[in-house]
């Protein structure tokens, strides 16, 4: 242990093994470890923007066994919205202080290409300083196999109809057993790794997420963190790694025994550790709760998501989210938790400090 750690403390890179011997640390060791390298990089700065989620359709041709989200027979509420009411929802965002919208969908076969490219340009043409963060690889798989177009097609029309960055959502595990398990027939592994790499060859930003406390063991954890590691090694594309804790609540995915809290503290801080390529580490309030992204703060994270205003798909599966964060509640709680909070913009640029 003490070779290893020393190793750490050098800024030496660690192995897939090295990696997954860090969970049989104790979480203290390992939250000072992952402190350290946060501290390094930002001192006492956790960064938080103020954004807002549109999740414009639940009408899925996929099923994950994880999603409560998608209309299904445990949410049989299926809905698309039109792009008038989009608009109405981002109408007035700049005056609430928003600088960020994040579109996420499900995969809708009845939409249309253009009912998904086109409320991008519609935002934009309205309110052109506002940054538009939109399509997951799952998304953008999606629309290439249902459009006969290659990734290219689909990534080229993203940009010219104003998608700034991408999300980081669908990656889910990349361990192929457990993704089939969970979420057969939707972007594989590789390919959700290949769509971001072409993004970035494009000189575009994205995130990467990881979906875990569920079916997946550590060693899956830590396979996922190495393929991020991978490809950021290749295009240094990916701003952010968001470990999204599971959410349990109206979905078909049976998980008899959930993660506890040390668990996820020791993922945040193995993340922190493994990837010393990836700029920042994410502590997603919606997934993990407030208290708990509070203490993430001390364990290697150094963002927290933001206001978000609504939120549709955790919320749909028990987080509590669906109406956001107060603004002032969220700059408060990090000050009390002893952090300077920095709002930035959806590519990390500083803004201002609260
Ligand atoms: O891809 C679905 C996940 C993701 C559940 O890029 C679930 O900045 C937990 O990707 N329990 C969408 N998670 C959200 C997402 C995201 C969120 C915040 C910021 C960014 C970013 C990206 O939500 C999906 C899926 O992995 N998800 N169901 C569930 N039951």
């Amino acid at each position: 242990m003490r070779d290893l750690e020393a190793k750490i403390r050098v800024g030496e890179r660690i192995n897939f093994d090295e990696a997954l011997s860090l969970y049989d640390w104790d979480l203290f060791t390992l939250g000072q470890l992952a402190d350290a390298k946060r501290r390094e990089r930002y001192g006492n700065k956790s960064f938080f923007n103020i954004n807002r989620h549109i999740n414009p359709t639940n009408v899925c041709k996929d099923v994950c066994k994880f999603c409560a989200y998608s209309a299904s027979r445990k949410n049989p509420n299926p809905y698309t919205m039109s792009h008038e009411e989009i608009l109405g929802i981002v109408d007035g965002i700049v005056d609430r202080g928003i600088k960020e919208v994040h579109i996420v969908s499900a995969h809708n076969p009845e939409a249309g290409l253009e009912w998904y490219l086109q409320v991008f340009a519609k935002i934009k043409a309205k309110y052109p300083s506002v940054h538009v963060k939109a399509l997951t690889a799952a998304e953008v798989h999606f629309l290439a196999e249902q459009y006969a177009k290659s990734y290219d097609e689909i990534l080229d029309l993203m940009i010219e109809y104003g998608v700034d960055s991408m999300p980081g959502g669908g990656a889910e595990i990349f361990d192929e057993t457990v993704r089939d398990y969970i979420c057969k027939g939707k972007v594989t592994s590789q390919q959700w790794l290949e769509i971001h790499r072409k993004w970035h060859e494009r000189g575009r930003e994205s995130n990467v997420t990881m979906l875990f406390g569920h079916v997946e063991k550590r060693e899956h954890r830590i396979d996922h963190m190495m393929r991020v590691r991978d490809l950021q090694d290749q295009t240094g594309g990916f701003n952010a790694f968001i470990p999204l804790v599971y959410q349990s609540e109206n979905n078909f995915l049976h998980v008899k025994e959930f993660i506890t809290a040390h668990e996820i503290l020791k993922t945040y801080a193995i993340a922190r550790i493994v990837l010393d390529n990836v700029a920042h580490l994410k502590a997603y309030w919606v997934t993990s709760t407030v208290s708990l992204a509070l203490v993430a703060q001390e364990f290697g994270a150094d963002d927290l998501d933001g206001t978000i205003e609504r939120e549709s798909i955790n919320s749909a599966a028990g987080a509590a989210s669906a109406h956001g964060i107060d603004l002032a509640q969220f700059v408060g709680l990090i000050k009390n938790s002893g952090f300077t909070p920095v709002e930035r913009d959806s590519l990390y640029n500083e803004i201002k400090i609260w």
